[in-house]
């Protein structure tokens, strides 16, 4: 395949990019950070979303350091738009997501490349969240969870990706160092009609008053309309993403709209 052995050359020379997408208070439409999304500009074929080669670099290995790539960049990021603005007090200090595969999960530079890039960069471990898919902590062994328990000790955040789409046991989430569930897209989707199915309002409901109760934030993806984050930031839900707020854009347009609504 002729992005495999591309894929190395890619990192040499520049060709990722990153885009980020606001992540929104629900209760008052403040921007509190970003999701960062990785691209690859491929010469030839223009630009590739991740699903086109993440696959390939975690078959490949390149995973590890593209992953430290993105995270330094993201970590970077934030702590430009920190310098650009003092002015949002009220909210505090834009976070920053970075999604980890789980092969980043296995590898053993994890906890001190993180505690490096942060260091460097001069950003509090709080304000970065590192998202994990839930399939990938399923049935995870204590040697799996120990760099994310390291993590979150620091202050680090962790999510739960694409949360509901698995098969985790709820009770399971009590052993997993995360605080924040990121309720996947599905149930959002689902949100689209008025009135909403009963039973997935049910679901919803379920889940965020168990995650509350375990101390744990919700954020929401895929919101695409305002009635759908009305909907949800009447289910309990805190926090949102999506199309309704903002596609993934260039890090300028995610400063303009911080500063938009600060
Ligand atoms: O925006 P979108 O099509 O771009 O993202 C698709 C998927 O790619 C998302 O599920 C996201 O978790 C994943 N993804 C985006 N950026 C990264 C990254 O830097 N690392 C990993 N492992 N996954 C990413
Ligand atoms: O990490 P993850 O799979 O959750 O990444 C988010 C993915 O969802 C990206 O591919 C992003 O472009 C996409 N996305 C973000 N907002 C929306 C939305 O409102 N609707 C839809 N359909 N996709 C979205
Ligand atoms: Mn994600
Ligand atoms: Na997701």
């Amino acid at each position: 395949h002729g992005l495999t052995t591309a894929l190395p050359t890619a990192l040499e020379r520049g060709e990722f990019f990153i885009e980020y997408q606001p992540l929104v208070h629900l209760g008052d439409g403040s921007v509190r950070g970003a999701e960062a999304l990785v691209r690859w500009l491929h010469p030839q074929h223009g630009v590739l979303g991740p699903d086109r080669f993440i696959p390939l670099a975690e078959h490949t290995g390149l995973i590890v350091p593209l992953g430290r790539w993105v995270l330094e960049q993201s970590v970077r990021q934030a702590r430009e738009w920190r310098e650009l603005h003092g002015g949002l007090e009220a909210v505090g200090p834009l976070r920053i997501n970075v999604n980890l595969s789980p092969c980043q999960l296995t590898h053993p530079g994890l906890v001190q490349d993180t505690v490096d890039i942060l260091e460097r960069t001069g950003i509090e471990p709080d304000a970065l969240c590192l998202e994990v898919t839930e399939s990938a902590l399923i049935g995870a062994d204590d040697d799996l969870l120990k760099p994310l328990r390291r993590l979150a000790e620091m202050g680090v955040d962790i999510a739960l990706d694409d949360f509901g789409t698995g098969y985790s046991n709820l009770a399971n989430l009590r052993r997993l160092p995360v605080s924040i569930l990121k309720l996947d897209r599905s149930f959002t989707q689902s949100m689209q009609q008025f009135p909403a199915d009963p039973v997935d309002l049910k679901i919803v409901e379920g889940i965020v008053s168990l995650a509350h109760s375990l101390d744990l934030a919700v954020t929401v993806e895929g919101v695409e309309t305002g009635a759908q984050a009305e909907q949800l930031r009447i289910l309990g839900c805190d926090t949102a993403q999506g199309w309704y707020y903002a596609r993934p854009g260039p890090p300028d347009r995610l400063h303009e709209l911080a500063l938009a609504d600060a």
